[in-house]
């Protein structure tokens, strides 16, 4: 078990975006505490390999108790609490490094996939009851997102007690102006969800059978 220090990551933008809205909900949120834990953020860079020397560097460093790492996942609507990280790499895109694995694992022979250890349908409901558009999503993909969803689930395998998972944010609304007809949360709806989402691990940690609710939430 770690300190009473939460680890929040976001990316840099990628694919000719000019922002990502998960690096700005870090800096948004990084300095503030959140149910008597700090908030340090660490901005990763979207590359294979590199984002994940950084995330397990923090973790060393920080040893949180809580780890939140978050994406952008561009064209869904709502803030998506990850399930599942699999050990794949398999980029449609070549990541801003020029890297595009293809078929890969992310880690050599680790298991075919961990589960997150975020209370997520806790999470999902808790932000569906403040009014923020929240699903459950059993994939992250298999570029860079969940290369470190995975990779951070791999090193906390060994850390018991330390909760840790991914969570998918919409474009921002200034990133759609011109995809007409996309899916799009502003910054401050964002910002508060990740802050709600925290504090709601923190609330439900310990007490995994008050994390079930009725039903799918996905
Ligand atoms: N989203 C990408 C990588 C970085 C990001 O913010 C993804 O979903 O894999």
């Amino acid at each position: 078990m770690g300190n009473a220090t939460i680890l929040l990551t976001g990316f840099e933008p990628f694919a000719g975006d000019e922002l990502n809205p998960s690096a700005a909900i870090v800096r948004h949120l990084e300095g503030s505490r959140i149910a008597g834990h700090q908030v340090h953020g660490q901005v990763l860079p979207c590359e294979f390999g590199t984002s994940l020397q950084a995330l397990w560097q923090a973790l060393d460093r920080l040893q949180p108790s809580l780890v939140l790492c978050l994406g952008q996942a561009g064209g869904r609507a709502e803030i998506s609490v990850e399930r599942v990280a699999i050990n794949v790499d398999d980029a449609r895109i070549a990541d801003n490094a020029g890297k595009q694995p293809v078929d890969e694992p992310v880690v050599a022979q680790g298991p075919a996939a961990y589960f997150s250890s975020l209370p997520i349908k806790a999470v999902v409901a808790g932000l569906r009851r403040a009014d923020i558009p929240a699903s459950v999503s059993h994939t992250a993909g298999t570029f860079v997102c969940n290369h470190v969803f995975y990779g951070l689930m791999h090193a906390c395998a060994s850390r018991p007690g330390v909760q840790a998972g991914f969570v998918h944010v919409p474009w921002l609304p200034e990133q759609v102006v011109h995809r007409p007809g996309q899916a799009s949360m502003s910054l401050v709806l964002q910002v508060q969800a990740i802050r709600q989402a925290l504090a709601l691990c923190i609330k439900y940690r310990g007490r995994p059978d008050l994390h079930q609710t009725q039903g799918s939430l996905d």
